[in-house]
């Protein structure tokens, strides 16, 4: 294959690049070639499909401001599956001189003939290094002659909404940033006017402040537009909006694995206060409390375990028998585990870190809720349950009750943004129950008691000597890693801990909880301190802090 241009996007070293949990991530200034052959991938992704749409994120999400990424998004919003991970590995390895070739072999493979008709949708976040990627994708999209559209800066999720919505010729929704305010934001005005209806006790509770700190990335100049369609509805008070540097001590990332707040802010009892990540595909929520005057994380579990909640007593008030089913990675806190199948009685799977994972084996429920700890989720309705849904809310034979709550339920998916995890929905489906439950943030939070834990990050030679298997809750290499790390939690009551290298960042991470916050440190530092002697360590070895 001939790509024009090519020249002008060779490889600035040689070291190896893999396409991670959610795509390429490394120093933007790595990056100009890597996102110049996936403008041409992108274009013959689309052509195995058949033409439909294929996007492509310019992004590093929760990593800091000097990295950025690129991941690609399939037609109906799902990310890549794993197949084409490995070809988009393989192409942005290649040497330069053979990426023609690579990708002329590739597309002969897959009996590709034309890319004339491919399409490919982009867009990009606010990192400085965002712009000149994003040009370098247009020239790759161009020179493989597929045909491409500039979305400018959108969260990530929009992005996937916007490939759906053209994919399904509208059917999801208007494939446009405004088509998707719209969707949500209808949805939402529904929801809280049926519970206005029903005079909620506290509902007045809810017009007040949402106080949201949106790790000064792309969703801070998105959340002035939701405001102006919700108007009194939801007051957000924004911070870190955009005047900051981007992920820098604030952000859903920061707050979660800091487990405290975003510095600098000032938090008085009893408010609401949520962050988003860089590229607003995650949320976090958290308070100080009123009697105790700690501060409280309400993260990705307890997102998923009140949504659970809400969707079970609804689909139970439907009458209709659709199985819902809930989807951790191994971070999930043991706990909140408990929490689901103990008082909620929802089936609990775990699977491995990234969202491709949790939302593939949430396709196995009629409606499926995915959460990473990190607050990165969503929920997913099978399309027989969504047309049982549609069917029972217009059948004369279904008490008017049942009616009522298919609409209800079929006004919540309305909400959910189900192509990927999506802070701003997120953001509204939790407002909307907490409003229906009638709950401030420390009723949430009592549902149950996190045990304390701790994420310690380490730094080695080469992260993928370690190798993991039972959805990355065990190591499998190096030998004997396991053995000792067994031997550390056997100390701790209600000890767990294991080990991952990082798909997004060039380290290994370490989870540890325990009954104490004093125990889940110094179990946290045990197996750091395992990770560095046992996997090439580099720098000091970790201390216990
Ligand atoms: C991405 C993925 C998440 C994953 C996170 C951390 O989030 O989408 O599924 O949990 O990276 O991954 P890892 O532990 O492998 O570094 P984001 O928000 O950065 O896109």
């Amino acid at each position: 294959m001939q790509l024009t241009g090519l020249k002008d996007y060779q490889k600035v070293d040689e070291i190896p690049i893999q396409y991670g949990t959610a795509g390429f991530r490394t120093k933007g200034s790595r990056l100009k070639h890597v996102i110049f052959r996936m403008g041409a991938l992108a274009a013959i992704r689309s052509a195995c499909q058949k033409g439909a749409t294929i996007g492509v994120m310019i992004t590093a999400s929760h990593n800091p401001e000097e990295d950025n990424g690129v991941k690609l998004v399939d037609p109906m919003g799902e990310m890549l599956g794993p197949e084409w991970e490995q070809y988009a590995t393989e192409i942005a390895n290649v040497p330069d001189s053979e990426v023609g070739t690579a990708l002329q072999k590739l597309t002969k493979n897959l009996g590709v003939t034309t890319l004339a008709n491919s399409r490919v949708v982009f867009a990009r976040d606010t990192r400085p290094s965002s712009p000149i990627l994003a040009e370098a994708l247009e020239a790759g999209i161009k020179a493989a002659g597929a045909q491409c559209q500039n979305f400018g800066l959108l969260t990530t999720p929009q992005l996937h909404y916007i490939v759906r919505c053209i994919n399904s010729n509208g059917e999801y929704g208007k494939p446009t940033e405004d088509g998707y305010f719209e969707k949500l934001t209808e949805a939402f005005v529904k929801l809280r006017n049926i519970r206005k209806a029903k005079k909620m006790k506290k509902l007045e509770t809810y017009k007040a402040c949402l106080y949201l700190d949106a790790a000064n990335g792309v969703g801070a100049g998105k959340v002035p537009i939701l405001q102006s369609k919700l108007g009194e509805l939801l007051q957000i008070n924004l911070v870190n909006d955009g005047s900051g540097k981007l992920n820098h001590e604030c952000g859903a990332d920061f707050v979660k694995v800091q487990q405290k707040p975003p510095t600098g802010v000032n938090m008085a009892p009893g408010q609401r206060w949520a962050s988003l990540d860089g590229d607003a595909d995650r949320i976090v929520f958290y308070f100080i409390g009123t009697t105790d005057k700690q501060f409280h994380l309400l993260d990705g579990d307890k997102i998923a375990t009140l949504v659970a909640g809400y969707l079970k007593d609804l689909v139970q008030a439907t009458g209709l028998s659709l199985n819902l089913g809930l989807v951790q990675t191994a971070y999930a806190n043991g706990s909140s585990t408990r929490y689901i199948t103990d008082q909620l009685q929802v089936p609990v799977a775990c699977v491995p870190t990234g969202v491709k994972h949790l939302h593939h084996k949430a396709q196995e429920f009629d409606i499926g809720v995915y959460f990473e700890a990190n607050g990165h989720g969503t929920a997913i309705v099978s399309d027989t349950s969504y047309s049982s849904l549609k069917k029972a809310s217009q059948d004369s034979t279904v008490s008017e009750e049942q009616k009522e709550a298919c609409d209800l339920l079929l006004s919540v998916i309305d909400l959910i943004n189900q192509t990927v995890g999506d802070a701003i929905s997120d953001l509204l489906l939790v407002e909307m129950i907490l409003a229906a439950l009638d709950w401030d943030v420390e009723q949430w939070n009592q549902a149950y008691t996190d045990l304390p834990n701790r994420q310690l990050k380490v730094k080695v030679k080469d992260r993928s000597v370690i190798q993991t298997t039972d959805a990355e809750r065990k190591a499998s290499f190096p030998k004997d890693l396991q053995k000792a790390i067994d031997q550390s939690v056997a100390k701790y009551s209600h000890g767990r801990s294991f080990v991952r290298p990082s798909g997004t960042e060039d380290i290994v991470r370490v989870y540890a909880e325990a009954v104490s916050q004093d125990a889940a440190d110094k179990l946290a530092n045990e197996v750091a301190v395992l990770v560095f002697k046992m996997a090439g360590g580099l720098g000091e070895e970790p201390k216990l802090h």
